[in-house]
């Protein structure tokens, strides 16, 4: 009788890693194994806590019908391998803190996670998901020296999920049948793009007054301070793991998805040496290209107002990094 084995190896999906198994972290998890995209690695510093959710993980894919490995771990080698890795280590908002208060701490943090996770897994694909989004993405390419179609940040999946919600919820529409994206930092100046916003392909120009829609840019700006001041101890993460869960998929899945994706612009949209959010082709080499759409002027200077802040809290980060390795 001849014994036909399925090798391991053609069953075998492949494997994400993700820093950091906080709120973001772990609710991510779950998103990309129950989405039965990849094995899942979490990794967290606090000892116990990453291998407890993944035990909890584990525990529940009897009843959502996957099969995926979930390993909860505090040592790198166990994300060797890996095809993506996601850092979301770090520390969230408290109230009235901006994205930037964040900086310092989350650099070095960041920083370091980066670099051990590349080690491990040298051809992976990076997402930066820890705040302040745009500068902890630069400041990750910067200490990998990964080519920037590797590295990339998720916000403006999120931010535009938001302003769809928004779109949505004001005109009683199926929240699927809303499409619009935001570019820029992921701070109070993104750039959310009103004239691109549709339902189902008709522009919501068409569909709702400029007071209107200059309520709902304004709500989706403040999105994230809006969970913070409700929730008080930490921020949004369920639709943060969502946005981010998307990009995943359309690289391992090779969807090559349109996406905002925070990415090193290397002239692209007149801006050179930033990092901030914009039209990306996601497959599976990562970013795949840069979309450059025809922006008006005034979508063409909000989008540089956000890059210029951007390129100053990352000078900044670089005095603190700086100061840091220097004692
Ligand atoms: O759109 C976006 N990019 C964001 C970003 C949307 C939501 C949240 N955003 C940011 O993600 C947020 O401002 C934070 O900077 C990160 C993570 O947010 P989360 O809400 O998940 O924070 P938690 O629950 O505090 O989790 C952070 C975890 C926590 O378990 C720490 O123990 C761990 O990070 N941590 C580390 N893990 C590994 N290695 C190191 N050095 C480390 N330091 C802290």
């Amino acid at each position: 009788m001849s014994s036909s084995v399925v090798s391991p190896i053609l069953s075998r999906l492949p494997r994400v890693s993700i820093i950091g198994a906080g709120r973001v972290g772990s609710t991510l998890a779950q998103r990309i194994a129950e989405k039965n995209l990849a094995d899942v690695v979490l990794l967290d510093i606090v000892q116990g806590m990453p291998q407890g959710l993944a035990l909890d993980l584990l525990e529940a894919r009897g009843i959502e019908l996957h099969n995926r490995e979930i390993i909860g771990t505090n040592d790198y080698t166990d994300t060797a391998g890996s095809q993506i890795v996601i850092i979301t280590a770090g520390l969230p908002r408290k109230p009235g803190m901006s994205r930037d208060d964040l900086l310092k701490t989350n650099a070095k943090i960041v920083v370091e996670a980066a670099k051990q996770a590349i080690a491990y897994s040298p051809d992976a694909i990076l997402i930066i998901v820890t705040n302040p989004l745009d500068v902890m993405t630069y400041l990750a390419w910067e200490a990998t020296g990964l080519p920037r179609h590797r590295i990339m940040g998720m916000a403006g999946v999120l931010d535009s999920a938001r302003f769809e919600t928004f779109i949505a919820l004001e005109l009683g529409v199926l929240p699927a049948d809303v499409k619009a994206m935001v570019l820029g930092s992921h701070g109070d100046l993104m750039v959310p793009l009103s004239r691109y916003a549709t339902v189902n392909g008709i522009p919501i120009t068409e569909l709702l007054d400029a007071d209107t829609i200059e309520r709902l840019v304004e709500r989706t700006r403040n999105g994230g301070a809006e969970i913070v001041e409700l929730i008080q101890t930490g921020g949004a993460f369920f639709a943060p793991a969502s946005a981010t869960s998307v990009m995943v998929e359309s690289i391992v899945l090779n969807q090559s998805r349109l996406l905002p994706v925070a990415t090193y612009l290397q002239g692209e949209y007149g801006l050179k040496d930033v990092v901030i959010g914009v039209p990306c082709r996601l497959g599976a080499a990562g970013i795949e290209s840069i979309l450059e759409l025809n922006l008006s002027e005034s979508e063409r200077e909000a989008l540089h107002i956000s890059a210029e802040s951007v390129r100053k809290n990352i000078a900044r980060s670089q005095e603190i990094l700086g100061a840091i390795s220097s004692i």
